[in-house]
């Protein structure tokens, strides 16, 4: 029987071992698969807990908020506010960030998150998942501001998400790869099951929204047509589709077997970039791609180097094998050249 290495003693390992995980940044990512673990089970009891259906209330983004998602909110804001790790978090539930109240001692983290993801499948049973992101507050000022979270993805020094499936699984990078732990709902803890995820440069599944094929630009119209001429087609070969419509679920599930996963800016709202936000989704999702071998790209350059100008941006998204997510980079760019 293998030995089970806990999440807490493999940080504790890495800490000792690379210094890749300080012991502040440790004592956080603990607590935050803590407030996952409490999700979980909250998810779990679906209607027998009374925590389906909507809120009837709207988030910053102007989308019907489940009662999961206010849960899901509360229990992250609840469980990091006292430990003297983190100096505020921002959240796609909350419109501003949250500072860490002074009756507790200020960190030098940032967290940020997206509490549920995934939500319009809660109530129809589909796997859904929390993404995290963490940054380290810039020190040439005292205090915190909207303006510190402003930090491309390429700074981040933790990221991860905890998918809420037939598993809870939670995976986390804190730039030495992928590491996935599975929550053993015995013990109450989550056991090292995949300590180096790695994913394929090319791929036959493709993952996105069909139903806005007439709106993409035409690069990646160009992209998925010839994904679905099949062997007969420019690719010389047959693909598959996936869209589960909860990103951690679709990355997951990249992260696992490989494959592209698409959203791409399209023209039902022109101005803006694209539907998934900046900071809390393309990013840390952005980063475990990258770290486990694949890229991560707006189309036109990596999603890590994105320089943030608000909040709650958004971004197209374009990653997953390398191979794929570089085709479509060059199918812009070819286009960008063709004028
Ligand atoms: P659509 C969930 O609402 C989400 O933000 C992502 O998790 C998911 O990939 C996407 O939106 C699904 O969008 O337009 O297919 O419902």
């Amino acid at each position: 029987m293998s030995k089970k290495i806990s999440l807490t003693r493999y940080l504790v390992e890495q800490q000792r071992v690379d210094g890749l995980i300080p012991g502040q940044l440790r004592l956080l990512l603990e607590v935050v698969a803590r407030a996952c673990k409490r999700i979980s089970f909250e998810v779990n009891k679906g209607a027998l807990g009374g925590v389906l259906g909507s809120a009837g209330s709207e988030n910053v983004q102007g989308e019907v908020q489940k009662k999961l998602d206010i849960i899901a909110n509360e229990v992250l804001i609840e469980a990091n506010e006292w430990g003297g790790h983190l100096a505020a978090m921002a959240s796609e539930e909350m419109e501003g960030i949250y500072v860490v109240p002074n009756r507790y001692p200020q960190g030098e983290y940032l967290l940020l998150f997206d509490p549920l993801d995934g939500s319009s499948n809660i109530d129809v049973n589909v796997s859904i998942g929390t993404i995290f992101s963490v940054l380290l507050k810039p020190h040439d000022h005292p205090g915190v501001t909207t303006e510190d979270f402003l930090q491309p993805g390429a700074k981040q020094v933790a990221a991860g998400y905890c998918i809420y499936g037939p598993q809870t699984i939670l995976a986390l990078t804190v730039g030495d790869g992928v590491a996935m732990f599975t929550l053993d709902r015995e013990q109450g803890s989550f056991v090292l099951t995949d300590e180096n995820v790695r994913i394929p440069e090319d791929t036959k599944e493709f993952s996105i929204n069909m139903s806005n094929l007439r709106h993409w630009d035409p690069s990646i119209r160009r992209y998925i047509d010839e994904c679905l001429a099949g062997e007969e087609g420019p690719r010389g070969k047959n693909f598959n589709m996936r869209w589960i419509a909860s990103m951690v679920a679709d990355i997951h599930r990249i992260l696992s077997r490989g494959g592209v996963f698409l959203y791409p800016w399209d023209k039902r709202e022109p101005n803006k970039p694209g539907k998934l936000r900046l900071l809390y989704e393309a990013n840390p999702m952005g980063w475990l791609i990258e770290q486990a071998g694949g890229a991560a790209s707006n189309g036109h350059q990596r999603i890590l180097d994105v320089e943030p100008t608000a909040l709650h941006q958004r971004v197209s998204v374009i990653m997953g094998s390398k191979n794929e997510v570089d085709r479509v980079a060059q199918y812009y760019a070819e286009a960008e050249t063709a004028g």
